[in-house]
Formats: structure tokens, sequence, C-alpha cells
């Protein structure tokens, strides 16, 4: 089929190469390998889940969760890992694919206070211009670029925040649903962090960001991109299509009263385990058509 994408393009050492097939139609995926070995020892002991590190910097564990095939990936950071995760997943994996990310983000607004889950309905970018240093017309050129907002999948989206209420939410904890987030291309620069050995011109950015865009809640590097990739996968072709959420914990204040605050390594410990078996309940709640058990002589 014209077309259909060859996994001969697919680097060898990628996320999923030479492992083909072992990946489920259901994927949570996180930043912190550290996070996904914290959290993969709710995975049912039998079959014993399929493991694999590659050289790309990508950890996957496919294994059933109360009896359904999920993958769980850990994929580092920012755009261009996420651009191979979910590009090389879809090239293996046949039927729908259901993503949820369970990522960490500071926070623009005191209503999504440190400590706090926010599970956001739409996530937009934050590009670096690099017309605005580069080039005849740079004088004329912002330095970022603010895409317009890019939705979650909307029924994942709520079967994710009903989950996380009903597990997470305590006094201590509140799940909020912003209707907002956003994902810069670099940790530094396009996030507002202020580095004064690089002219980066993003001294005002966070309050740019928030004036043009009061709605924007949050702030990380990876999301907007899944909810973009998920949103032009082609339905008609034959892996079918991607849905998408995510929820991120509150790490760091950013903004306004909470500028400084960050979250507590104890509140983490508390939290991890029990947002991501809220991400596994909901996931697995989830119909996907097509599915297919991944293969392997664990899955065979
Ligand atoms: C550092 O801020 C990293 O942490 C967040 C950000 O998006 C960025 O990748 O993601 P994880 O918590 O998923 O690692």
């Amino acid at each position: 089929m014209k077309d259909k994408i060859s996994n001969a393009n697919f680097p060898k050492d990628g996320c999923t190469t030479s492992q083909s097939k072992r990946v489920a139609n259901r994927v949570i995926t996180v930043g912190d390998p550290a996070r996904l070995h914290r959290f993969k020892r709710f995975l049912d002991a039998e079959p014993k889940p399929f493991e694999l590190s590659s050289a790309r910097g990508y950890t996957t564990v496919t294994g059933r969760y109360r009896g359904v095939p999920v993958t769980l990936i850990a994929i580092g950071m920012g755009v261009a890992m996420v651009d191979f995760f979910v590009r090389e997943v879809r090239a293996v994996v046949e039927g729908d694919l259901a993503i949820i990310r369970f990522g960490s983000c500071g926070s623009l607004t005191s209503s999504l206070p440190v400590g706090s889950i926010g599970v956001p309905e739409q996530a937009m970018t934050i590009s670096t211009n690099y017309a605005h240093w580069h080039g005849d017309a740079a004088a004329q050129e912002p330095p970022y670029l603010f895409s317009p907002a890019i939705p979650a999948d909307p029924g994942l989206h709520d079967s994710l925040l009903s989950t996380l209420e009903n597990a997470v939410a305590s006094p201590s904890c509140k799940v909020h649903a912003p209707k907002l987030h956003a994902s810069a291309d670099c940790f530094y620069s396009s996030q507002g962090r202020i580095d004064r050995n690089f002219a980066d011109d993003n001294d005002t950015l966070i309050d740019d960001l928030v004036a043009k865009n009061p709605d924007c809640s949050s702030l990380e590097m990876e999301t907007a991109h899944l909810f973009h990739l998920a949103s032009i996968s082609r339905p008609s072709a034959t892996p079918s299509r991607i849905r998408a959420a995510a929820c991120h914990m509150v790490f760091a204040g950013r903004r306004g009263d909470g500028t400084g605050d960050f979250i507590d390594p104890d509140v983490v410990a508390d939290l991890e385990p029990k947002v991501g078996r809220a991400c596994l309940d909901a996931i697995i709640g989830w119909n996907v058509e097509r599915e297919h058990p991944p293969a392997g002589t664990v899955w065979a």
C-alpha cells in the first residue's frame, strides 16, 4: 500500500525494532525509566513481562495487567523522543493504539498547586523561532511561537480523569482537568528558564504565554506532540487510529504565588504508584478495535 510505512525506514536500535510486535495496543508512557521500574511491579507475574532497554534510551516492558496486554515505555525527554516512540510503535502494532502519558510538569497557576495532578483537555506547543536570531528579518520575528490547542482524545481523557479522581484524589492531592497545557521544545529557553550564558530572549516568555493563553495552566515537554501525532494519525490506514491522553504530577511552581515551590520527594513516593496504577486501570478499561496480542515467545 502506498501509505504504508516500511520498517526499513526505522533505525535498527530504535525503541521497538528487532523486538517488533512485542508492543501491546494499550501503552503507558513515562519519561523517567526509574518511574517505569517503580510501577512495572503492578503487572501480572505471569506470563513473565518482556523487557527491552534499547541503545537509543528507551525502556519497553510488555506484560499483562489484570489479564489485559499492556506496554510501559520510558522515553526520556523531549519532542524527538516522543516522535520516535509514537511512529515506531505505530509501525509495529496493528489495530487501535491507546496511549496515556504519565509525566510531571510545572504549574503556571495557583489553581494547580504543587503536589496536585493535572489531566489536560488540550495541549499547545512552544517552539523556538530560529528566525528571531538568524536571517535578514530577525528583528521582526518573535523568539517563540505558540501553536493552537491540540485536544486529547475526549473519551480517553474522561476515563483517565474519572479513574484518577476515584483512586488518587484526597484532601492533600486534588485532581484537576485544566483546559490547556503547554509543551516546550527545550527544557531551558522555551520553558522560560533564565540562563545568562545565552541570549534566549525569554524573560517575558511565561507572562506572554499566559497573557495570550489565559487557560494555560501547566508546562512540560512532551504531551502536545503526543496529542499532535495522535490527531494526525491516519484512521483509514491499516494500523488504525491512535487515541492519546495525559496526566502530570505537578512538581514545581513556575509562576505567581507558587514560584519556586518544589514537590517533596516523599509526596512523589506516595503519589507515583497510585497514579501509575490509575493509568493502568484507565487503559485496560478502554476498548481498542482490532486488538492483537503482542507476539513473542512468552505471548505465543
Ligand atoms: C524535565 O522537566 C522532564 O520531566 C518532565 C518534562 O516533560 C521533561 O521531560 O517529564 P517526565 O516527568 O515524564 O520525565
